[in-house]
């Protein structure tokens, strides 16, 4: 029979395509994925996540958990969640041992409604769909509505018209909730997470609500460092590393904070994928292969550095 393939080189996909293309896989590899659906976006589209494992049937091994597409408009993001499930699947052969004593749990889609309408109604919408208190705003940033640190006003907006609008309270977005509960899920085991956004090329650790570095910050600087030294070694792309506070800009209720100061990860990251040239949240088709090729060489050593540590 043939099942969906998705050509994630030869086209940016919409939420119902990727989700077609998941569900195909438990079929396709019936020890080595499993395909959860952890709750629905506001406008009902079933948000799903996908462990993959090297098929041993061993439990409870640490984790690294990826997202993608906590902003809408940011399409790369979910083609490179895409390109690592086919690299540890596809491909497995040659990242065998990325999953020897690791599980990976990828969610390429958190804002399926507001990636939807990305691609159909605005093409550079970010937040959710949700209508808020203003009839004349919609829509919330997952990335300033998780619960730790919520709410300061350095770093996040209270005005719903705002793009970085952080909501009523937190986790008052179904896609948030569905989001922490994937994290929370892997509490005491989480040794990596990592939120894929672009673009910049950057690798952002937390925290960004304040300028203070947490406790483990020179370890997530060696993933981060190792990620970094890998690209330039493979393509020459330039990235630039350290806490988001101080390399981007403040901000609160932010997905990798919330994953270090509530859940606990070894390392959280958000990678800021790079944008081919000045094409910023818009690559062409055609940008895709060399982006998601490049990144992978710095996804790939930063777990495995995560992995050897
Ligand atoms: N940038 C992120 C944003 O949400 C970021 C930057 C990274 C914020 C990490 C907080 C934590 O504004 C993009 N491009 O979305
Ligand atoms: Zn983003």
């Amino acid at each position: 029979i043939q099942l969906p393939h998705i050509d994630v080189l030869g086209a940016f996909y919409t939420h119902s395509e990727i989700n077609e293309y998941l569900n195909s896989l438990p079929e396709r590899f019936p020890k080595r994925v499993q395909l959860k659906q952890f709750g629905w976006s506001y406008e009902r589209r079933p948000l799903k996540v996908l462990t993959i494992t090297n098929g041993d049937g061993k439990r409870d091994k640490p984790v690294i958990v990826i997202d993608g597409t906590v902003h809408a408009r940011e399409w790369i993001s979910p083609s490179m969640a895409l390109y690592i499930i086919q690299q540890l699947l596809d491909n497995y052969s040659e990242n065998q041992e990325l999953l020897e004593d690791y599980n990976w749990v990828i969610m390429p889609v958190v804002n399926a409604d507001g990636y939807e309408y990305s691609h159909t109604e605005s093409r550079y919408w970010r937040k959710t769909r949700r209508p808020t208190s203003n009839p004349e705003c919609v829509g919330t940033d997952i990335n300033r509505n998780f619960g730790y640190e919520w709410g300061h006003d350095e770093g996040s907006s209270s005005d719903p018209c705002e793009d970085n609008y952080r909501g009523e309270r937190t986790f008052d977005q179904p896609e948030s909730q569905v989001l922490r509960d994937v994290l929370l899920n892997y509490k005491g085991r989480l040794n990596f997470y990592l939120s894929l956004h672009s673009y910049g090329n950057k690798f952002l650790l937390p925290w960004g609500y304040t300028s203070v570095f947490p406790d483990r910050y020179q370890d997530m600087m060696s993933v981060a460092d190792a990620g970094a030294k890998a690209i330039v070694h493979s393509t020459n792309g330039i990235y630039s590393w350290g806490s988001t506070y101080y390399v981007l800009y403040p901000t609160s209720g932010d997905t990798a904070d919330f994953a270090l100061g509530v859940v606990n990860a070894t390392v959280a990251m958000t990678m800021e994928l790079p944008a081919a040239g000045f094409m910023g949240f818009d690559p062409w088709v055609s940008h895709i292969e060399r982006l998601v090729t490049e990144s992978w060489v710095g996804v790939r050593a930063m777990a495995a550095e995560v992995i050897r540590t």
